[in-house]
């Protein structure tokens, strides 16, 4: 019997340049590992460049400096991922990474884990997308150092075109069968390209994901997830991407840890598919501006006009997370929500209103969307209620509220809020951002979104997981919400603290939603 002997991976055209060489002894970041430096006892110059630094990334430039380019990471797979057989044939992937004002660090690591974790038989070509930085590293030293390194080239925008557009320049001059798009702040693992490619050369329609793994953006420290806590994309009605549980129905149909795991919707920036199948599929709006929306509009897409998205366990690629964003928005962030509209307009179809409701049907010039409606049309597409139904049936709680809108303290005039870490808080009714749409849904849900409001002897807010239980209120005519499985009510304290109590008759203990009414057109 032939035993199959698993083959390192050929990095044999890398190993006689210098650049790409493995680094001997100890260095910092080395393996994944955290850096940790201490800016107290920095000298003013390298203060200064540490600052400079946050600010111009929002993530931690001066560790990131640091750390060599071409670091080693741990392999993070599972094991049962070193035993799985691939086709020897598998189709070339050109690698695309659109950047606006990258670090040279982050980018150029990005670049190095591509070349040191891929071999080159399965690699067309890097390209680079300079979206018209103004940063001087990225002008003339960027090109004199990627000169020196195998197959990677850089094309320009002309003007700003924000990631969508850029993203579509790189389409346009790649050679390779199939894209494989990455952040500029990435790191690639061992053998992350190979399951993606298997997957698609299954499947020619099939759009994959790796598993997005987090490089901490204070110590550069590589965080992997892997068994149930890999999550899979879903979305929120306000049109923004979130990561939800695998739910057991979900987890049911995977048989391996190595197995495919189906995902109604991907983060957007890491992800392979076959050139062609990206023009079938009308690549981006290229009327989406700047950041957001090409997301959803690809997932919702694929899973509708005849694909398949899913994120494949065995490859893993570090992502720097930072909570927002350093660069200039040309049309400030009014374009999210005009991307957003667009999105609703073509792929929502009687949902939309869902969306629109939550932004107080406020829409302003969304400009043309008729070539896409079209492009919807010519590719047969099944209805969003079919990709709801067939793919995400966890959002359709929108079909049973009861009701929905602010829900108000009687005795403080305040409503209830769930701030973004989860702690409640009670601020004015009007408040508009974020918009309080809390729902009681028929199944005595009160929730925002996939947030659920939840109790065991304190309160909680959860990932609702449609199971009652501790998720269960009953919204009584007297205004009490009681909580079913502690026995308690919703009280507001007198340090204005929302806190589960013995129901009594009590002002602090009734509530009321407020409606939420459509504006009349005028
Ligand atoms: O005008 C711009 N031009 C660009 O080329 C603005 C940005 N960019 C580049 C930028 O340099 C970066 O490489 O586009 C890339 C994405 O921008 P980020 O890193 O500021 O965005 P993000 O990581 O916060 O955003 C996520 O959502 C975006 C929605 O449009 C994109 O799809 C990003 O690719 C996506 N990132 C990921 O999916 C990584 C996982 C994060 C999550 C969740
Ligand atoms: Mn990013």
């Amino acid at each position: 019997m032939k035993v199959l002997k698993q083959k390192r991976i050929d990095s044999t055209n890398v190993t006689k340049n210098p650049l790409l060489l493995e680094i001997q002894g100890d260095y910092p970041g080395k393996y994944g590992g955290p850096v940790n430096i201490n800016v107290a006892s920095m000298t003013e110059e390298q203060k200064k460049q540490y600052y400079l630094g946050w600010q111009n990334n929002r993530f931690n430039q001066f560790v990131s400096d640091l750390i060599p380019l071409n670091r080693k990471l741990d392999d993070v797979r599972e094991p049962e991922c070193r035993n799985v057989v691939y086709r020897e044939i598998l189709p070339r992937s050109s690698v695309i990474i659109c950047f606006h004002n990258e670090a040279w660090s982050t980018l150029l690591r990005t670049v190095h884990s591509v070349l040191r974790n891929t071999p080159s038989k399965y690699l067309e070509e890097i390209i680079l997308v300079d979206d018209f930085s103004s940063f001087p590293h990225l002008k003339e030293p960027l090109e004199n150092y990627v000169k020196k390194l195998p197959n990677v080239r850089i094309i320009r925008s002309q003007k700003r075109e924000g990631l969508i557009r850029a993203r579509l320049l790189g389409h346009r001059e790649a050679k390779g069968e199939v894209l494989t798009y990455l952040d500029s702040h990435c790191e690639c693992t061992e053998d992350w390209l190979r399951p993606m490619l298997q997957r698609i050369a299954e499947n020619p329609m099939a759009v994959v994901t790796p598993v997005i793994d987090r490089v901490d953006e204070t110590t550069f420290k590589y965080w992997t997830f892997s068994g149930p806590a890999i999550n899979i994309g879903v979305f929120q009605w306000d049109l923004t991407f979130n990561w939800g549980p695998v739910h057991r129905e979900r987890r049911k149909a995977i048989e391996s840890p190595v197995d495919p795991i189906k995902s109604p919707t991907m983060a957007g920036g890491l992800f392979s598919i076959r050139k062609d199948t990206f023009s079938k599929l009308g690549t981006y709006d290229p009327g989406f501006e700047t950041w957001g929306s090409e997301n959803l509009e690809i997932s919702f897409k694929i899973w509708m006009c005849g694909g398949t998205l899913e994120i494949m366990p065995c490859s893993h690629v570090g992502h720097v997370f930072r909570g927002s964003s350093p660069y200039s928005w040309p049309k400030g962030m009014s374009e999210l929500r005009t991307n957003g509209i667009r999105l609703a307009e073509v792929w929502l179809d009687e949902y939309k209103e869902e969306y629109y409701k939550r932004l107080g049907y406020v829409l302003g010039d969304y400009g043309d969307v008729s070539e896409r409606k079209k492009l919807k049309k010519d590719l047969n597409c099944h209805s969003f209620d079919w990709y709801l139904h067939n793919i995400y049936p966890e959002a359709l709680w929108v079909k049973n509220v009861v009701i929905v809108g602010p829900l108000m303290n009687k005795l403080s005039g305040t409503c209830f809020y769930i701030q973004p870490d989860d702690t409640l808080a009670m601020a004015s009714c009007s408040m508009r951002e974020p918009l309080l749409y809390y729902a009681l849904t028929k199944t005595g849900e009160i929730r925002i979104d996939m947030r659920c409001l939840a109790a065991y002897d304190k309160i909680i807010v959860i990932t609702c997981s449609g199971n009652r239980g501790i998720e269960e209120w009953t919204v009584h005519q007297t205004g009490h919400i009681l909580h079913l499985s502690s026995n308690r009510c919703l009280d507001l304290n007198q340090d204005g603290k929302v806190i589960l109590n013995k129901c009594i008759n009590t002002p602090s203990q009734m509530w009321s939603f407020l409606r939420l009414e459509k504006p009349q057109k005028k």
